[in-house]
């Protein structure tokens, strides 16, 4: 396999910026592709050489493969690195690519149509001996079958679509006189979303975590595991704030979910950089999510912890090499990443589009801010309003929290509305603090986090959050009784905990 010696980035935003620092230290030349809304962004003018690939909306520009690759031939790049989103899970990209004779830097098209239909991703790993959510391994064909499937797994239920994952055509089914009405949500939204209104349905888990692994296989058979990633603090299925080692993760959790990682991987013959993810209970069973056949919004916590440049192995397995490691490492100290977004909280969240008047970006020891912006930047409402990411390392989570504290603090905005008070908020909140907080944390803490709890309110979640936390600690008791102390309780933990007297003191 001969060497990259040019990489068109068909992408965007920070991902596009942080993909090319990579490839300038690797003497690897940059093409970027832009459209109109985006002639002056950061990574159009980061690259070596860019193109317009077409107007504003996305699918007539980064989703349009054939404009991609004309600017690949034109440009003579030899390989193609896709980021996130857009065209990154497009196995018909990737045998676009292939035709034209251009490395695409990711995984085969095959191991992409294997875990791009969700049913039949839970099949394969059901074959394959992963861990599933119970549920069904076909799309159904009536909102009637559906009623009689929820009846032998019992409610609440979960709608999904099959077409893709994210939680897009998801619906929660708490009686069957409901069934019917989020069939044709589900079926509707899943339409629009992926172009398919296959649904299918699973067994319904109460606030489970969501944690992930980072897996990476060469071309040459090799597949590991880099550690988890804890990314349970999610806003409408968007995430927020991710880190690792998880809170709730021991030792032997991570052996068992990194194994069951790379069983999965093998199986639909990944290469390149994969992420498993997995559902969490609060008995601590975890069960396959999906995979995403891609690198990760979040993968920088995952290099903190692993001294490992992701993109620099996603080049090296792309021309043939030998995964630099064959063995799971152990995480390295603590890891944090915030997404800092254009948007304003206090109405709920919207975009907030708009020229960045002055931009004062954090910095300091052990500090990493991948932007896609800069003072005097107009940030385009096309687009998602993600405009950076923010992560810290700490040799332990209370230091790396306090750490992310400082940075927010620094972080300078003026012109636009961005997030920044909210993830202040998030990472100051009890429960955040306390590293037990799962899925429906956010959803939980979203009146205190906004401002707006009343005091009396702000007294009720307290004591609401000081209850949970003494049911999970009697639930944990319980597990303790059959499983011993050493296993349920990680440094991390204790850590944890430490920190949250730390808080208090
Ligand atoms: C679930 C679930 C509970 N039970 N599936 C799937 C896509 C993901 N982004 C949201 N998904 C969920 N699937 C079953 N059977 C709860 C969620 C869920 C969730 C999962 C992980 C992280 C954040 C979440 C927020 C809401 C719902």
């Amino acid at each position: 396999m001969a060497r990259i010696q040019k990489v068109l980035v068909a992408n965007r935003g920070e991902i596009a910026v942080r993909v090319m620092r990579t490839c300038k230290e690797l003497g690897i030349k940059t093409v970027a592709v832009y459209s109109e809304a985006d002639r002056t962004a950061l990574h159009a003018r980061f690259a070596d050489e860019a193109y317009c690939i077409g107007p504003a909306p996305s699918r007539q520009s980064y989703l349009v493969a054939e404009n991609i690759l004309a600017a690949a031939k034109q440009s003579g790049a030899d390989a193609i690195h896709p980021g996130y989103g857009f065209l990154s899970e497009n196995a018909s990209f990737v045998r676009a690519c292939e035709k034209a004779g251009v490395t695409f830097v990711g995984p085969p098209a095959s191991a992409m149509d294997s875990m791009g239909e969700k049913t039949r991703a839970r099949a394969n790993m059901m074959k394959a001996g992963v861990p599933v959510v119970p549920g069904t391994t076909e799309p159904f064909t009536s909102a009637d079958e559906a009623k009689a499937y929820a009846k032998k797994i019992g409610y609440p239920v979960m709608l999904k679509a099959a077409g893709g994952g994210g939680g897009k055509g998801m619906r929660r089914v708490d009686r069957e006189d409901d069934l019917d009405s989020a069939w044709r949500t589900a079926r509707s939204e899943a339409m629009s979303a992926f172009g398919n209104d296959s649904v299918y349905m699973e067994k319904f888990l109460d606030q489970p975590h969501h944690v992930e692994i980072q897996v990476f296989a060469d071309t040459h058979g090799n597949c590991i595991h880099l550690n988890e990633r804890e990314c349970s603090a999610q806003r409408r299925n968007q995430k927020v704030v991710e880190e690792t080692p998880s809170p709730i993760l021991t030792p032997q959790m991570r052996a068992a979910m990194g194994e069951v990682a790379v069983k999965a991987a093998k199986a639909v013959g990944y290469v390149g950089a994969g992420t498993v993810e997995f559902l969490v209970d609060a008995s601590r069973n975890f069960y396959f999510l999906e995979m995403n056949t891609r690198l990760q919004v979040e993968h920088p916590v995952t290099e903190w912890v692993t001294g490992i440049d992701l993109v620099a192995w996603q080049l090296h397995v792309a021309q043939g090499g030998v995964l630099p490691l064959l063995e799971p490492i152990p995480p390295r100290g603590h890891s944090i990443e915030v997404r800092v977004y254009a948007e304003d909280p206090a109405t709920n969240f919207m975009p907030s589009p708009g020229t960045i008047e002055a931009l004062r970006t954090p910095s300091g020891p052990f500090m990493r801010d991948d932007s896609g912006v800069y003072a005097g930047y107009t940030v385009p409402n096309t687009y998602d309003p993600m405009i950076s990411k923010l992560s810290v390392w700490g040799p332990t989570r209370a230091e790396a929290i306090r750490r992310m504290q400082r940075a927010l603090d620094e972080y300078i905005v003026k012109g636009i509305t961005t997030n920044i008070a909210y993830l202040k908020g998030i990472l100051a909140h009890p429960e955040f603090q306390r590293g037990d907080y799962d899925t429906g944390f956010l959803g939980r803490a979203h009146a205190t986090l906004l401002g707006e709890a009343k005091p009396e309110l702000t007294r009720v979640a307290m004591i609401a959050a000081a209850l949970r936390a003494h049911q999970r600690a009697e639930a944990k008791a319980k597990l303790h009784a059959t499983t011993g102390p050493v296993a349920a309780t990680s440094g991390w933990r204790t850590a944890g905990r430490r920190a949250a007297s730390w808080k208090r003191s």
